[in-house]
């Protein structure tokens, strides 16, 4: 019904309202001047539909900074970080405070060990002297006879007395193993020297002479000895090799001492 009389509406405007100017919604129609005079006016019509929306609207101004939020969770640990520059090394600490004394030895090679840090040393028991045996004698002036026993009567150390100066022997008062040792300086003649163990030679030891050159001849050995048993040095051979040599500026020397006493 209302678009039948929407339809009726529009057949009649566009003859009889062309000259019409204004409208009024909602209202009736004016009726055009001189013509159709006397005719009633029609029913008004309905208002009509919405028209389509207008467009947006610009942005507004930015309104006021608003409070600050509370704080985000805690995030989750990050990696490891590389490894720092090693720092310089710190100073020299303060000395340790001293160890204890040590208890009286019983014998002297207790007292002998040099490897580490030696510790105070202890009281010397009495058999610590009984048990020390050593001599370091060198010749005054060279050998001129062959074939005895040679005598070094410069005395570096010989405070047991077990080496004889008078003979040239060393006396064996400790049984144990010993070591010897000998460094000779070779001059004019040959050298040809051995080390005696009770009339036995056990050492030998050769060096020829160069005119107008100082040799040296050695030698070293361990040797276990029994109680009276003499160790010496002596010229072997045809008894013309007898260049053991010593004067004010030149050593010849014989050296001995006790390694190990026997222990039972
Ligand atoms: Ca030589």
């Amino acid at each position: 019904m209302l678009l039948l009389r929407a339809v009726l509406l529009l057949l009649v405007l566009p003859t009889h309202g062309q000259d019409s100017v204004t409208e009024e919604p909602g209202g009736l129609l004016p009726l055009a001047k001189g013509a159709c005079t006397g005719w009633l006016a029609g029913i008004p019509g309905h208002p009509g539909h919405n028209g389509t929306p207008g467009r947006d609207g610009r942005d507004g101004t930015p309104g006021e900074k608003g409070e600050k939020g509370d704080p985000g969770l805690v995030g989750p640990k990050g990696d490891t970080g590389e490894t720092g520059v090693t720092g310089v090394e710190g100073p020299r600490g303060f000395p340790g405070i001293p160890g204890r004394k040590g208890e009286p030895g019983e014998s002297a090679y207790v007292h002998r060990s040099a490897s580490g840090i030696p510790g105070r040393k202890g009281e010397p028991g009495e058999s610590a002297y009984v048990h020390r045996s050593a001599f370091s004698v060198g010749l005054e002036s060279r050998v001129t006879v062959p074939n005895v026993p040679i005598r070094f009567t410069k005395i570096f150390y010989n405070l047991q007395s077990h080496y004889d100066g008078t003979t040239g022997k060393f006396h064996c008062n400790i049984p144990g193993l010993y070591y010897f040792s000998y460094h000779i300086t070779v001059y004019l003649k040959d050298v040809k020297v051995s080390l005696y163990k009770k009339d036995k030679a056990i050492l030998f030891t050769y060096d020829q002479y160069q005119e107008k050159n100082v040799d040296q001849a050695s030698g070293s050995v361990l040797l276990h000895l029994e109680v009276g048993d003499q160790v010496w040095l002596q010229v072997y051979g045809d008894g013309n090799s007898y260049g053991l040599y010593a004067d004010n500026v030149h050593d010849s020397t014989f050296t001995g001492f006790l390694l190990y006493h026997d222990t039972n």
